[in-house]
Parts: C-alpha cells; structure tokens; sequence
C-alpha cells in the first residue's frame, strides 16, 4: 500500500463523510484487503477505509454491486422485521461524492464504510459464542435465499469450486515455479489420494441434484462483530459473498473456529478438533438454516468441514508451489507451515467424522 498519512486523508476526501477526520490507523489482520479505521479529533472512530486488493478481485464494479445488492437486501429485512439500530445491524457502505460505491485514485480501489461504535471482534471461542456464531451465519444465508438468481456475480470465479481447485494444484505441480515440489511430495500424494472424493458437490450440480445458494464463503468467528455484551451485531467481510455450494459457510467455520490450534499452527500437536464448539455452531446454524436447507443439503454438513479444511490444504500449497504469490506471508516457509497446519485438521475431522455426522443427525 504504502499511501502517506496525508494522501489517506484525501483519498477519505473523495467520500461523502459527515464528520472530521484526522487520522487514520491500521485495523484488523486480513491476508487480502488491507483495512484502516479514521481517528477523529476526540480520538473516536467514525469510518473504516478499505484498501481492495485489486490484484484478487479483479472486478472491482461487480464486487461492489454485490456488496450493494447484500446490503440493501439485508436491510430491507431487518426493517420488514422491525428491529431497532439497523446501522449497527448491517454494514453502511459510504458514495464517494460523485455517487460511485468506490474511488480509484489510478491505481488502487478504495471503499469506506462506517465504524460500529463498540463493535469487536472475539478471536477465541466459547460455546456461547459458537452458537451466537452459528445463528448469525445460517441467519445471514437465510436473509439472503431469496436474492434472484443472477443479481450476485462470483467476485472470485469458481472460488469455491474443489474441482477448479485441485486443477490449479495441478497446474502449479506441472509448473513447480518456485521448484519446491521435491519437498513437499508426501502432501501431493496426501491430497491426490483424497480428490474424487472431495468433488461431491459439483458432481450433485452437474447431475442437476444440488443448487447454488448465496453463502459468505469466509465464516471465520473474526468475520462477526459483536457488542461488548457478546451480542451477535452483523456479519462483515462482504468480498466473497457469492453463489456457490452450501458446504462453504458450515465448513469455514468447522475449518476456523473448532480448531484448538492456529491456522498455522508450528506445533501440529496443537491442531485438534474441539467437538463442543462444533456442536453448539450447529446447532445455531440449523435453528435458523433448517428452513432453506435441503434434507440431501443436511447430510452433507458434516462433511464440509473435511471439504473446506481439504481445499484450503491445496490453496496454501498451490500457493507455496507457485512461490507465493496469492497469500500474504509472514515467513518464508509460511504457506507450507500453513499447509501441513490444515492437513493436521483434516486428519483429526477425518478421525472424528462418525461422531461429527451423529451429531448432526440429532438435529
Ligand atoms: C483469505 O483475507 P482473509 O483472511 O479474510 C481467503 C480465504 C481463506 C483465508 C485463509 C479472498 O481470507 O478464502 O480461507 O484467507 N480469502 C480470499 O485464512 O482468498
Ligand atoms: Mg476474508
């Protein structure tokens, strides 16, 4: 990014903001878009600045017109339910002041959106709040089951597609860019081995069985702001909101947030699956899904955990072959610590895969 403090300033400028800002500071630990909050005179936060990561979202208009469409429609909802504070229930999206939803400034795309006053966002889970993240998710997609078909574009094509996936693992093999494949054979013959198995859904879609739906596509528990009661407020992270497979917004999650251990995680020992929050999610997530998901649709959660954990084993080490190009890193060998990190969960889901589907068969 790089920007000064006085060009930040000015490119909030080129927005419609009602209030002085003075200063603004780094915020939140994306790896894609990087995020700013403005700092005012009295030292309150009023807007958050994005920086769009056009490198990524390529189509920066249909982004935006996605992230408009979500809005709007989820604002409707919240006002035809009558609930109070919609400003702190949904995120509000600032025109720049000729009336466009983003301001390039020649180079990179930016957006503003307001601050929640109080907001936060939890990092650790507890079963409270797992089954407060849990409601919120299936709340999100079921807000948004009656978007018509075509109004939502894929901002990342085929983001969540396994089979377009694994084709770029396989491209970045054939390639071996960074010429690192050698060290990491015992991972390719690891995910190889679980490929067919793993492309479930776009073979359900292509046979005609299976729909898209609108998901998030990025249920970590840091992708929902709560109140300093613990109360669910809204979800946030709008980039990947899109038409895709059910399994992404219960697999993220599963994938994130009932890992005892880090993403990537040094200490593998540390990675194990913690059934309780799993449990408490689910349950949160049916109570307000069960409406618009399928009986096929149900008994397939459990195995999007597996599923999401799988894909994002072959992201990372897609993007360790092609010598890291897509992942932000904090170290040189940070995607393929990350990979074997993922691969641990995997193998903990899969030895828990009975007793995850049991529990979702009592719901
Ligand atoms: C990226 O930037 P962040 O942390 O919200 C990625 C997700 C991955 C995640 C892995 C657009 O999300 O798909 O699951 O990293 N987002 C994109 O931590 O690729
Ligand atoms: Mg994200």
């Amino acid at each position: 990014m790089g920007q000064t403090k006085e060009q930040l300033l000015d490119i909030l400028g080129q927005f419609q903001l009602e209030d002085k800002v003075t200063d603004v500071k780094p915020f939140g630990d994306g790896h894609i878009n990087e995020t700013l909050k403005t700092i005012d005179e009295q030292g309150n936060s009023k807007y958050i600045l994005q920086h769009i990561n056009h490198a990524i979202f390529t189509d920066v208009e249909l982004l935006q017109n996605n992230i408009h469409a979500v809005t709007t429609h989820i604002r409707k909802k919240l006002e035809a339910a009558g609930e109070k504070e919609i400003d702190r229930k949904v995120l509000t999206f600032l025109p720049t002041k000729d009336g466009k939803s983003y301001y390039f400034d020649g180079d990179s795309y930016w957006r503003v959106c307001l601050y929640i006053a109080g907001s936060q966002t939890i990092d650790e889970l507890n079963v409270h709040s797992a089954y407060e993240a849990g409601k919120a998710f299936g709340n999100f997609q079921s807000m948004l089951a009656d978007i018509p078909d075509g109004v939502l574009g894929e901002t990342i094509p085929n983001f969540h597609n396994m089979e377009f996936r694994l084709q770029q693992f396989n491209d970045a093999l054939q390639a071996n860019a960074a010429g690192r494949l050698e060290e990491v054979q015992d991972l390719v013959a690891e995910i190889n081995k679980r490929a067919e198995a793993m492309c479930i859904q776009e073979k359900l879609y292509r046979e005609g069985t299976l729909k898209k739906r609108i998901n998030h596509c990025d249920t970590k528990v840091n992708n929902i702001l709560f109140d300093k009661d613990g109360n669910v407020l809204c979800v946030i992270d709008l980039d990947t909101v899109m038409p895709g497979f059910v399994l992404s917004d219960i697999g993220d999650f599963i994938r994130t947030g009932c890992n005892t251990g880090a993403e990537d995680d040094e200490n593998l020992d540390n990675v194990k699956v913690n059934t309780e929050i799993f449990e408490t999610y689910a349950r949160g997530y049916m109570e307000t899904a069960k409406d618009f998901l399928t009986p096929q649709e149900i008994k397939l959660l459990p195995y999007g955990g597996r599923l999401l954990t799988y894909m994002q084993t072959v992201r990372f080490l897609t993007d360790y072959l092609n010598g890291d190009t897509y992942y932000k890193i904090h170290s040189p060998k940070h995607n393929l610590q990350r990979t074997r990190a993922q691969f641990k969960l995997l193998q903990e889901l899969e030895a828990k895969a009975s007793e995850m589907d049991a529990i979702i068969a009592q719901f």
